[in-house]
C-alpha cells in the first residue's frame, strides 16, 4: 500500500495551508481494514490498472468486453407474497412495467424444508415470501410466464432439493425441458451455517447436495446457474467490506473443490458458478468490492485447474442493503437505495435488486416495489451511466482501493485455507463470530452517532409520517395451503408416490445416483415439499446450531460513555440489592433466522451486566415460555424480523400467563411495523424496540420495567 508517495506529500504540504491546524474528523477512514487517505494520484495506479481489459481475465473491469453499453444488467427484483396466486399476480405485472428476469422469495417453512401443515411453522406460512408445498403450487406460481424464455432466480438453500425438483417438474408440463431452462439456484449452504441460518442438514450431507446439484445442472441444465455464492447476508449481519468478499470467495472455493471431488472437470460448470453481493452506503467501497471480488476469483479459478476464462468470469447480482434502510423518516430510503444501485452498477453487477422503502418496516407494497424498480429503470435509461464501459476505470482512488481489496482479502482467504479451508472454519464457528464482533462495533458507532444516519441519530423527526404497509393475513393463507395438501394427498397415486420417495431415501443412503434427479420423480410423483425433504432428513438427520456470544465489545467502545457507565452502575445497584443480576432470556421464535438483532442485544446487554440466556434458532412459543419459566428470567426479548410477531408473541404471552409466569415481562424488537404496536401492547408487551433502537435506551427501559415490577 502506497501511503506515502511523494505527490501525495506535496498534496499534504498543500491541504496543512487550508486546514490551519484543524483536523477534519473524517480524513482518514478505515473500510474494514482498508486504510484510505484524503486523496489520491497518479503514482497510486497499481500496475496492472493501466492494461486491464474489460471482458478478458482477471475481468477486473468487468467480464464482457461491451457491459452496458450493449446490453444492461437484469433488473431482478426480489419478491413473493403469501401464496402463489398472489405472486404470480405481482410478477407479471411487475415484468410489463419494466422488471426483466424474476427471483422468487419462498417463505421460511418452504426454506425449512416444512409443509405449511406442520406445528412448527403456524406463524411462518406465508410470511416474507411464498408459501410452495408441492407441484401444483409451483405451476400456479408460474402461470402465463414462459420458462423457457425468462430467467428465474430462486433463492432456496435448505430445501433446495424439492424446489429446484418442482421447478424442472411445473416447467415440464408447462412443455419446457430441462435444458431450456435459465435462472439461478441460490444453493450456498456454508453462508447458511455462517449468518442466514435456513439451513436443514447438518453440513456434510448439505456439500453433498450443492456437489449433486452442479452435477446435474452441467449435464442436463446447461443454461441454469447452479449456485449463487453469496456475500449478501454476511454484509447484513455487519461483515465489513473485506470479510465479505474473502469469506465468499472462499466458500466459493470450497463448491468447487466439492464438485471436483465428485470427479467432475472445473470447466465443465465453473462458467455457471455466480455470485451475490450486498451493497451498502460506503459508495466507493463497494464499487471496489466488485472490482477486487472478480480480479481475486479469476485468479483463484486458474490455481485450482480452469482453462477456459469462462470458468474465470466471476458473474454476480447484487442487493442493496436491508440494514442500510431505516424505519425513521423511510423516504430516505429511497434516496439511499439510488445510491447504493449506483454503486452495483459501476461496479459492474449483472443484475440488480433495490429494496423498496419500507422494507425495514414490512414486505413491500405495490406503491414502494414501483418505485424501486423505476430506481433501476431511471438509471438505465436518463443517467447515461451505461453509455461507457467501466467509466471509473483508472481512476486513481478507485483502482487503489480495488487493488487494496485485493491484497487484504487475499491474505484472508490464505489465511482460512492455511487452517483447512471455509467448511472446517465455518464448523468452528469462528467467521461467523468475526462478523458478529464487527456487527456489534457498527452498532455501537452508530448508538454513539460516530456514524451519521440521516433521520435516526441526527436530524430526526419529531413526529413520523404514516405509511401504507403491506399486511399478510398468515392464518388465512395457511387455511388454503393446508386444504391444498390434503386435496393433493387423496388424488395422487400413493403407491407410486411411496416407491419415489423410498427410492430418493435409497440415493441418500446408499450415495449411489443423483438426490436432484430422485427428488425430481418423486415430485412428479406428487410427493410434498416436506416428504421429499423428510425422506432426506431420515438419511442425513436435521442440523441443531449451537449459539455462541461474543463478548467485550461494548464495554470496550464505551469505556469512556458516561451514558454506558449509568446503565452498567444501574445493573450493579440492582445486583447488590437483589443479590442477583437483572436476567433476560433472548428467544428467536418460529423459522425465522435472522439473528444479528438478537445478538447485538445479548452481547450488549451480557457487557452491561445482565445475565443473559440466548435462546436456541427456531424454538416454539412453548419451548421459549418453558425455558423462560425454568429459568426464572425476569424478562425475555423476542427478536423477529421475518413478520411472525403478531403470531407468535401473544401466543408467547398466553403461555406465560398459563404457567403463572406473568411476572416475566415480554419485549419485542426488530421488524415490526408501527401499525402492530398496539395490537402487541394490547396483547401485553412491555416495549418495542424497532430498528435504529438505540442499545443503551432498550437496556434503561428493560431495566424499568423489572425495578418497576419488584416494587409493585
Ligand atoms: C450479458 N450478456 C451479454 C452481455 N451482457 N451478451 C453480450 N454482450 C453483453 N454486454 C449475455 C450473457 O452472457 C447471458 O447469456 C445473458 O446475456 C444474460 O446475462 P447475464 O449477465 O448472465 O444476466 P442474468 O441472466 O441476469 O444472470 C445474472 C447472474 C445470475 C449470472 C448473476 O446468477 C442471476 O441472475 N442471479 C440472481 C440471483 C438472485 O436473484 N438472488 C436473489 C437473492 P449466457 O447465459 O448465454 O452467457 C435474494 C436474497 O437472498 C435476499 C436476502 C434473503 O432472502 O435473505
Amino acid at each position: 500500500m502506497t501511503l506515502s508517495n511523494e505527490t501525495y506529500k506535496k498534496w499534504q504540504a498543500l491541504a496543512e495551508k487550508e486546514l490551519r491546524g484543524r483536523e477534519p474528523a473524517d480524513l482518514e477512514t478505515d473500510y474494514g481494514g482498508v486504510p484510505i487517505k484524503p486523496a489520491y494520484f497518479a503514482d497510486d495506479l497499481p500496475e496492472r490498472a493501466a492494461e486491464a481489459m474489460p471482458g478478458e481475465a482477471p475481468f477486473t473491469r468487468g467480464v464482457r468486453a461491451t457491459m452496458y453499453a450493449n446490453r444492461p444488467w437484469t433488473i431482478r427484483q426480489y419478491a413473493g407474497f403469501s401464496t402463489a396466486k398472489e405472486s404470480n399476480r405481482f410478477y407479471r405485472q411487475a415484468l410489463e412495467k419494466g422488471q426483466k428476469g424474476l427471483s422468487v422469495a419462498f417463505d421460511l417453512a418452504t426454506h425449512r424444508g416444512y409443509d405449511s401443515d406442520h406445528e412448527r411453522v403456524v406463524g411462518d406460512v406465508g410470511k416474507a415470501g411464498v408459501a410452495i408445498d408441492s407441484v401444483e403450487d409451483m405451476k400456479v406460481l408460474f402461470d402465463g410466464i414462459p420458462l423457457d424464455e425468462m430467467s428465474v432466480s430462486m433463492t432456496m438453500n435448505g430445501a433446495v432439493i424439492p424446489v429446484l425438483a418442482m421447478f424442472v417438474v411445473a416447467a415440464e408440463e408447462q412443455g419446457v425441458s430441462q435444458d431450456k431452462l435459465s435462472g439461478t439456484i441460490q444453493n450456498d449452504i456454508l453462508k447458511e451455517f455462517m449468518v442466514r441460518n435456513t439451513f436443514i442438514y447438518p453440513p456434510e450431507p448439505s456439500m453433498r447436495i450443492i456437489a449433486d446439484i452442479i452435477a446435474h445442472t452441467a449435464e442436463f441444465m446447461p443454461k441454469f446457474n447452479s449456485i449463487s455464492i453469496s456475500g449478501y447476508h454476511m454484509h447484513e449481519a455487519g461483515a465489513t467490506a473485506v470479510q465479505e468478499l474473502a469469506y465468499t470467495l472462499a466458500d466459493g472455493m470450497e463448491y468447487v473443490r466439492a464438485a471436483q471431488a465428485r470427479g467432475l472437470d472445473i470447466d465443465a460448470f465453473a462458467g455457471r458458478l455466480s455470485f451475490f453481493f450486498g451493497i451498502g452506503m460506503n459508495f466507493f467501497s463497494e464499487v471496489a468490492k466488485l472490482r477486487a471480488a472478480r480480479t481475486l476469483w479469476a485468479d483463484i479459478m486458474k490455481d485450482l485447474g480452469a482453462k477456459n476464462p469462462r470458468s474465470m468470469m466471476l458473474r454476480t447480482h447484487c442487493q442493496t442493503s436491508g440494514v442500510s434502510l431505516t424505519e425513521q423518516d423511510p423516504y430516505n430510503n429511497i434516496v439511499r437505495t439510488a445510491y447504493e444501485a449506483m454503486a452495483a452498477i459501476l461496479g459492474g453487477t449483472q443484475s440488480l435488486h433495490t429494496n423498496s422503502f419500507d422494507e425495514a418496516i414490512a414486505l413491500p407494497t405495490e406503491f414502494s416495489s414501483r418505485i424501486a424498480r423505476n430506481t433501476q429503470l431511471i438509471l438505465d435509461h436518463e443517467t447515461r451511466v451505461t453509455d461507457v464501459v467501466d467509466p471509473l476505470g483508472g481512476s486513481y482512488y478507485v483502482e487503489r482501493l480495488t487493488a487494496d481489496m485485493v491484497a487484504k482479502a487475499g491474505e484472508m482467504i490464505a489465511e482460512i485455507e492455511a487452517k483447512g479451508g471455509m467448511t472446517k472454519a465455518v464448523d468452528e464457528g469462528l467467521p461467523k463470530l468475526e462478523i458478529e464482533r464487527a456487527a456489534a462495533i457498527r452498532q455501537t458507532r452508530v448508538d454513539k452517532g460516530d456514524d451519521v444516519i440521516v433521520g435516526v441519530n441526527r436530524y430526526r423527526l419529531d413526529k413520523e409520517d404514516e405509511l401504507d404497509i403491506l399486511d399478510i393475513d398468515n392464518k388465512k393463507v395457511r387455511a388454503g395451503q393446508v386444504e391444498a395438501l390434503k386435496q393433493i394427498r387423496a388424488s395422487r397415486n400413493q403407491e407410486a408416490c411411496d416407491k419415489a420417495l423410498a427410492t430418493l431415501r435409497q440415493v441418500a443412503e446408499t450415495r449411489e445416483g443423483n438426490l436432484l434427479a430422485a427428488a425430481i420423480d418423486a415430485a412428479r410423483a406428487r410427493a410434498t415439499l416436506g416428504e421429499i425433504s423428510d425422506a432426506m432428513e431420515e438419511v442425513f438427520g436435521r442440523h441443531r446450531p449451537t449459539t455462541k456470544v461474543i463478548s467485550g465489545v461494548y464495554s470496550e467502545q464505551y469505556a469512556d460513555d458516561p451514558e454506558y457507565q449509568a446503565i452498567t452502575q444501574r445493573v450493579a445497584e440492582f445486583k447488590s440489592t437483589q443479590s442477583r443480576q437483572p436476567s433476560i432470556y433472548i428467544g428467536k421464535m418460529g423459522q425465522d433466522g435472522h439473528d444479528r438483532g438478537a445478538k447485538v442485544i445479548a452481547t450488549a446487554f451480557a457487557d452491561m451486566g445482565f445475565d443473559v440466556h440466548i435462546g436456541e434458532l427456531f424454538e416454539t412459543p412453548e419451548e421459549v415460555a418453558e425455558k423462560a419459566v425454568d429459568l426464572n428470567v425476569d424478562a425475555i426479548g423476542a427478536s423477529s424480523l421475518a413478520a411472525g410477531h403478531k403470531t407468535l408473541i401473544p401466543e408467547l404471552i398466553d403461555l406465560l400467563r398459563q404457567k403463572n409466569a406473568a411476572h416475566i415481562s415480554v419485549f419485542a424488537g426488530g421488524v415490526i411495523p408501527e401499525q402492530d404496536y398496539q395490537a402487541l401492547r394490547d396483547a401485553g408487551v412491555s416495549d418495542i424496540f424497532g430498528p435504529g433502537t438505540n442499545v443503551l435506551d432498550a437496556a434503561n427501559a428493560v431495566m424499568s420495567r423489572i425495578e418497576g415490577k419488584l416494587r409493585n
